[in-house]
């Protein structure tokens, strides 16, 4: 693990942040990651009395990017963003002084007005090793050590892009996890660990979910009997629903050995009950990440900044709205078949106008965990130019399967960009060019599971 090599990358890339007395411009993604990275960037700079100003976007792609030159100012800050588009950086912006932060892979070639902060130049993995928002938190950290009270947001920005495999952080992610435990910016308790501690009514984390296995689970009137013969009580103090942060430890206690009781299946029992990571504002951190993704998905990232910021507390609205347009979309693909496509190893969705751009990649992850067999899962939607293409494969075809190899040759043939990672990868292709793209993906991956074969 090479953090010094970072950190001296990280005080080159800080200089002419330091230095600027003019207007800094900052961009990040849109993600919990980007939310993240920029929120760190954000009470950096403002700390420092820096002139600036932030906005996320969904891809730095080139519309984007000459949108984005034509903003007035002197130095243009990428955050979670910015390595795999040096060369249209280059192009559009090329007399502003830039600095990037990211942890996504290089793509073009460096120039004289570019101060280049990525993980990768220090033989880091930016596909776990560290987030966005762990590359931003280092650079930063370079102008002011104030900003180690937002230690917490590089993790959860490595949760949101997950980093976090079974409870577990790796490398520097590991690192500053021990750094914010020191600093008692996360605390970490024993508990269950089900997704939605403090956003989730307790009978329906129970309803929904993936970590266990109760044979009575998809009927919530059970799981309300379930809990009440635990002696738990279904609303709290405030009359809402009790969550699971609303338990005592001996509650809590109590409920996981009933789960493991309970299960059908022995197999998850030691990992229902693991550490838990709370943040200051007392969300597990892959919650708080998830609600910081809806925030941008519903093009409301400014709220999930100010949240991270502790500006304010509610997003409920947002939230209800999210999930919403959730359901909706999976109900959509479920009952019409003519959006799906499949073929021997891959499901398809090809979803035209029926599903937002937006949503693609989260309808697709729901889908490819739970509802479709396919080991390798792809889905397209229109976007404002051109159509978004989402990909994923599950877990064990890891070192099988290489979708950002795969997305870059079928992207070669349509047109447009790609990028991501070997198990989730991305693309913008040309309007109507989907089938083309099946086709050419199909080669590959028969190409690639028949490597896999023969070896
Ligand atoms: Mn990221």
């Amino acid at each position: 693990m090479d953090i010094e090599k970072l950190e001296a990358l990280a005080g080159k890339a800080a200089e002419p942040l330091s230095k600027e007395t003019g207007k800094i411009q900052v961009v990040s993604h849109f993600d919990a990651d980007g939310i993240c990275a920029g929120s760190i960037a954000y009470h950096t700079l403002k700390l420092l009395g820096k002139n600036f100003d932030i906005e996320f976007i969904k891809q730095l792609e080139e519309d984007e990017l000459k949108r984005i030159s034509v903003i007035e100012a002197d130095l243009f800050l990428f955050t979670d963003l910015g390595s795999g588009q040096l060369d249209n950086i280059r192009k559009y912006i090329p007399d502003k002084i830039i600095v990037i932060a990211d942890h996504h892979e290089l793509q073009g070639d460096s120039w004289d007005n570019l101060y280049h902060l990525n993980c990768h130049m220090a033989g880091l993995d930016g596909k776990d090793e560290i987030s966005g928002a762990g590359v931003t938190y280092f650079l930063m950290k370079h102008m002011t050590d104030k900003v180690s009270s937002m230690i917490y947001l590089a993790l959860v920005g490595a949760a949101g892009d997950v980093q976090k495999k079974d409870g577990v952080f790796k490398s520097v992610n590991n690192h500053l996890l021990e750094e914010a435990l020191k600093l008692d910016a996360i605390t970490i308790k024993k508990g269950l660990r089900l997704f939605g501690r403090s956003t989730r009514p307790l009978h329906r984390v129970l309803r929904y979910a993936n970590e266990i296995d109760l044979p009575f689970a998809d009927d919530e009137s059970k799981c309300i009997q379930f809990l009440s013969n635990l002696g738990i009580p279904m609303k709290n103090g405030n009359n809402d629903w009790i969550t699971l942060s609303d338990l005592t430890g001996e509650q809590e206690k109590k409920l996981a050995t009933a789960i493991i009781l309970n299960s059908d299946v022995t197999s998850n029992k030691n990992n229902i009950v693991g550490n838990i990571f709370i943040i200051p504002t007392k969300y597990e951190i892959r919650e708080f990440a998830t609600m910081l993704n809806s925030c941008g998905r519903m093009g409301k990232s400014i709220e999930g900044l100010k949240l991270c910021l502790g500006m304010t507390d509610n997003i409920e609205t947002i939230q209800k709205a999210y999930k919403r347009k959730i359901a909706t979309y999976l109900n959509l693909v479920k009952k019409d078949s003519t959006m799906i496509r499949k073929t021997e190893y891959v499901s398809y969705i090809v979803a035209k106008d029926r599903i937002e751009d937006n949503f693609i990649g989260t309808i697709l992850s729901i889908l490819s965990n739970s509802y479709f067999d396919s080991k390798i899962c792809f889905a397209f939607a229109n976007s404002s130019n051109g159509v978004k293409v989402s990909s994923r494969a599950h877990k064990s075809m890891d070192g099988k399967i290489n979708l950002k190899e795969i997305v870059g040759m079928a992207v070669e043939v349509t047109g447009g960009e790609g990028g991501g990672h070997s198990l989730a990868s991305g693309a913008k292709i040309p309007a109507g060019t989907e089938e083309l793209f099946i086709s050419e993906v199909e080669k590959h991956i028969i190409e690639q599971m028949q490597d896999t074969r023969t070896e």
